[in-house]
């Protein structure tokens, strides 16, 4: 279990560094996303023989990491959530190093957060898209540490208020607290994954019986201009009815990322990307990816994953935060840990998120 800890953490990591190189683009061919793998392996292979000592990252990490790392060091140091201190390190970390690619409009809530007489730290957030709020998935970019740190409690009902917590915080919309917590979910349900091959439609009728009434309760009382997305899609718990898509697109046997991408999303909402990453980790889960072969499947589902295009480090980090807990350490290739950058501090915080359990 440490190893798949270690594995969520790190594997987020190397997704967000690997991904970024591609974000934005909205057509992404498979073979650029190997080729942008195999120089950082070429490079190790090279090292190695030469026995030189391992060189500096060549690929960063972005706001996805950046802001994880705060979800952890603030969790670790407090061990509970504690707005205030989680909302200070989120400012802090944004202004110290500002050039990570954050959001659009999530710097505005920094800006507030860094008021010294706020008295409400989610107030900020409340105020975005005139109190609409976010519905961007810096929320469920962010939250694997949380998945890590209830794991021991084994209580999704803490889990989600720990979620929404941490989500609040800069995103208020119920969409971006929503796809969070599905992607908190899909982490924890990894973690506790007993057997391989994974079985997709088990996978999801788990998720979508955990989801539905999150749904449900977050939809009820609202009025229809709060509902604009669903109202859009037409469906009450929007994030089952993909859910339920996911399961339809894995048994189409001549599915092109065009489908995948038109169904799922590929965007920075929340409810634009958590499904993707879903998708990614399953896809790669149960079926044989050609242009993948001789992969594993951690490789193959950031690979594919970064393959959707579109918000490429942010749906491969959720993505690879799923595989990585399913799979352990063992699958994330040296090189790749060895060339992104964070990944001994990832490593660090997953060790001793799982310590705190075992207080
Ligand atoms: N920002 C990016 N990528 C852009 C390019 C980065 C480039 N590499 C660079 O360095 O310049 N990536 C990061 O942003 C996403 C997470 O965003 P987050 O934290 O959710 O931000 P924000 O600003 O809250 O929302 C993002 C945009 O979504 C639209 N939006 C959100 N809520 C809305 C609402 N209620 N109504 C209308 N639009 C809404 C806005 O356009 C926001 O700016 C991740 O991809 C991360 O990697
Ligand atoms: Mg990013
Ligand atoms: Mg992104
Ligand atoms: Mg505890």
């Amino acid at each position: 279990m440490l190893s798949r800890f270690k594995a969520c953490l790190v594997g987020a990591v190397v997704g967000d560094c690997i991904g970024s190189n591609f974000e934005g683009l909205l057509a992404v061919k498979l073979s650029d996303v190997v080729n942008s793998v195999l120089k950082l392996e070429e490079c190790n292979q090279q090292a190695q023989e030469k026995e030189e000592a391992g060189p500096s990252p060549k690929y960063f990490y972005t706001d996805d990491t950046a802001m994880a790392r705060s979800v952890a060091a603030s969790l670790l140091d407090k061990k509970h959530f504690d707005a205030r201190d989680m909302a200070d390190r989120f400012a802090t970390e944004y202004f110290n190093d500002p050039d990570r690619g954050y959001g659009g409009s999530v710097v505005t809530v920094f800006e507030n957060l860094k008021d010294p007489d706020l008295i409400d730290v989610f107030r900020p957030a409340s105020m975005q898209f005139g109190g609409r709020g976010s519905f961007g998935n810096g929320g469920a970019m962010r939250i694997a540490p949380a998945a890590l740190f209830a794991f021991h409690d084994n209580d999704l009902a803490k889990l989600k208020v720990l979620v929404s917590s941490i989500t609040r915080i800069t995103h208020t919309h119920h969409l971006a607290i929503n796809g969070a917590i599905l992607q908190a979910f899909a982490v924890d349900q990894s973690l506790r994954q007993q057997q391989q091959p994974v079985d997709a439609d088990e996978f999801i009728d788990s998720l979508i019986s955990k989801m539905k009434p999150v749904e449900e309760e977050s939809s009820a009382g609202k009025t229809p201009a709060d509902n604009t997305r669903e109202k859009k899609d037409g469906h009450p718990t929007p994030y089952c009815y993909k859910l339920l898509k996911i399961k339809e697109l894995l048994k189409n046997r001549d599915l092109h990322v065009e489908d995948v991408v038109n169904e799922l999303g590929n965007d920075v909402s929340a409810f634009g990307s958590v499904p993707a990453a879903v998708f990614s980790f399953l896809k790669a889960a149960t079926q044989n990816i050609p242009e993948l072969n001789g992969r594993n499947k951690f490789e193959q589902t950031v690979l594919y994953a970064i393959g959707l295009g579109g918000d490429t480090d942010t749906i491969a980090t959720m993505a690879a935060a799923i595989a990585g807990a399913l799979y352990g350490m063992e699958q994330i290739p040296k090189a790749w840990q060895i060339y992104c950058e964070g990944v001994e501090d990832a490593e660090r915080a997953a060790e001793e998120l799982f310590k705190l359990g075992s207080l």
